[in-house]
Formats: structure tokens, sequence, C-alpha cells
């Protein structure tokens, strides 16, 4: 176990219901921390209850767990916008050394990211791009597979990050160090299972190839500065492996309303979130943790 814990601070970036506040609402409820003790003893995230993580952790707990959906999270002011701290302890296995990471995150409103597609709002989200730097590490949270997306949407946004970044190393030469993990959410979703999952190949080149392209030839694999990931905050309803049922645990409403943004979860004692650690550690580390589970 390291003895100084490695301090990360994390900007959680996506379009409008993307799942950024469900992934770190359920990263503080953890609801499969006895789970995981069983096979990885040590493993612990921890927070002050009584601060704003608490609060989040309690969202979990009464609104995601009684099967309803969280608000949308407002663009306010970025002063407004909460800090979350975490400790998150990993223990040694699989011969990956284990590790510390205190975690500092904010959690922005999906209009943002939006906005950084559209050049005349670009205006109005000046101060959100600045906070944005003061991170080391970026977590771009996707969800949406239409091809629409990938070329209206998110190519246009992270070519205006990359913008941002190539301008800024010039004068800063720390910016070289950033990371930026980018996270397809709500991956439970039929079309992939925990386990068979290659997220770079098998979902982002397949699914949103422009935006892949442009991100591969950017930030080029060899760079370590841009890393694939794939996470469910709902999980399927089993992840035994002599029970594997691989069902989504969500229910979708029959108002006809899109399954990729208005899911519930089905079944709050079967809640097993997975690849939630997965690029923290990254990010923090800038080494994988090959575990489906983390
Ligand atoms: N199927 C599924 N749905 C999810 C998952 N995580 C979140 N959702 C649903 O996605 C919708 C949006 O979730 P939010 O966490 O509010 O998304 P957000 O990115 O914070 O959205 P903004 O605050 O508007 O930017 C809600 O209906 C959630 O229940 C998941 O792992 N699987
Ligand atoms: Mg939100």
């Amino acid at each position: 176990m390291a003895h100084h814990p490695q301090t990360t601070e994390i900007r959680i970036i996506g379009p409008r219901s993307s799942g950024k506040t469900t992934y770190l609402a359920t990263l503080a409820y953890f609801p499969h921390q006895k789970e995981l003790e069983s096979q990885l003893p040590g493993l612990t995230i921890s927070y002050d209850r009584g601060s704003e993580t608490g609060r989040l952790a309690r969202m979990a707990e009464d609104i995601i767990k009684k099967g309803a959906k969280l608000a949308g999270t407002l663009k306010g002011d970025v002063d407004n916008i909460p800090y979350y701290y975490f400790r998150i302890k990993i223990p040694t296995f699989k011969g990956l050394s284990g590790t510390e990471i205190e975690l500092t995150t904010r959690d922005f409103a999906g209009k943002i990211f939006e906005d950084l597609s559209t050049e005349h709002k670009s205006y109005e989200i000046i101060p959100f791009i600045e906070d944005l730097f003061v991170a080391q590490s970026w977590m771009v949270m996707l969800t949406d597979w239409e091809p629409g997306q990938d070329t209206r949407l998110y190519l246009p946004a992270f070519e205006k990050l990359s913008q941002e970044i190539s301008d800024r190393e010039q004068v800063n030469p720390e910016i070289k160090n950033l990371r930026i993990a980018v996270v397809m959410s709500k991956c439970e979703r039929g079309e992939i299972w925990p386990g068979r999952l290659e997220p770079e190949e098998d979902l982002f080149k397949v699914r949103l190839p422009k935006t892949y392209q442009f991100l591969n030839k950017t930030f080029p694999p060899r760079t370590n500065r841009l890393r694939f990931f794939a996470c469910s905050s709902f999980g399927v309803l089993s992840d035994r492996t002599d029970d594997f049922d691989p069902r989504p645990n969500r229910y979708i409403p029959d108002d006809g309303s899109s399954a990729d943004h208005n899911a519930f979860l089905r079944s709050p004692n079967q809640w097993h979130p997975f690849g939630l650690i997965s690029p923290i550690y990254w990010l923090s580390t800038g080494k994988n943790l090959h575990d489906q589970r983390l």
C-alpha cells in the first residue's frame, strides 16, 4: 500500500442525461460494497457523511434505490458547483500494487458539454472551461449511440476541447499531463455484457467512428493521455459467474420515452454497478485496472 495517497482532481463532463450524477451518487453509496469485500478485502470508499458527498450517497439511497431518477443538474454558476471528496483504497491484487486515492470531483451540467459544440455559446462557457483546466483529469461520459450524435455533438465538443488543450499547452507545458477518460455509461444495455467487452474496439470504434478517429489521432494511445472505458451504474441483475443473469437491472417507462435517457433501477437488492472505479484508477495512476467489477 502506498504511504502517501495519490491526490487526483477530476471534472466530470458529458451531454445531458449521460448518467454523470447517477455515477457519482452510486460511487458514494457503493451498493455492492459487501459483495466486493469478500472478493477484494480492503477495498473501501470513504468520505465525510455530513459533506456534499454524503448528500450524494443519500440521493442514491432515497431516489435511485426507490426506483426514481435524479433531477438533471442545473448549469448554474461555476462558483456554485459543489466539490465532492472521496478517499478510495484499492488493495493489492492480480499483481497490481494497491493504492489510496484522494479524489476531488465536480459534476458539470450536461448543458455545458452541449454548449461546447455551439460556437455562439462559447462566451458563456469560458468560466467552465477555465475550471476544467484546474484539474489534471477529465472524465467525459457519453451515452448515445445514435449516429447523428457522433458528428453533431461529440466530435465538435472534442474538437473544441482539444483546441483549448493545444492552445494552453503552448504557455503551460504542465497541461501535457492532463489525462482524459472517455466513459460509455449505461453499459448494462443489451448490446454488450460485462466480461465480453473491449470498450475501445467494440464500442467506440464501431458506434462513434468519427469521434473515435479524431480522438485516436489527436491523443494516440502511446501517449497514455486518453483511454476508453465502459461502466454501468445500474449493472445487470447478477454478476455471479455460476448464475449469470445478464438482464439489465433497469426498467424503462412504457410512455415511449427514450431508453437511453430515461431508465430507472429495477431491483435495488441486486444492485451491482460495474466499471465505476477503473477510470478513476487510470486517471490517478496512469495504469489500467483489468477487472470488470471495478
Ligand atoms: N440504464 C441505465 N440508466 C442510467 C444509468 N445511470 C443513469 N441512468 C439514467 O439516465 C438518466 C440520466 O441520469 P443523470 O445521472 O441525471 O444524468 P446526468 O448526466 O447527470 O444529466 P445532466 O445532469 O442533465 O447533465 C436517468 O434516467 C438515470 O436513471 C445506468 O447505469 N443505466
Ligand atoms: Mg447531472
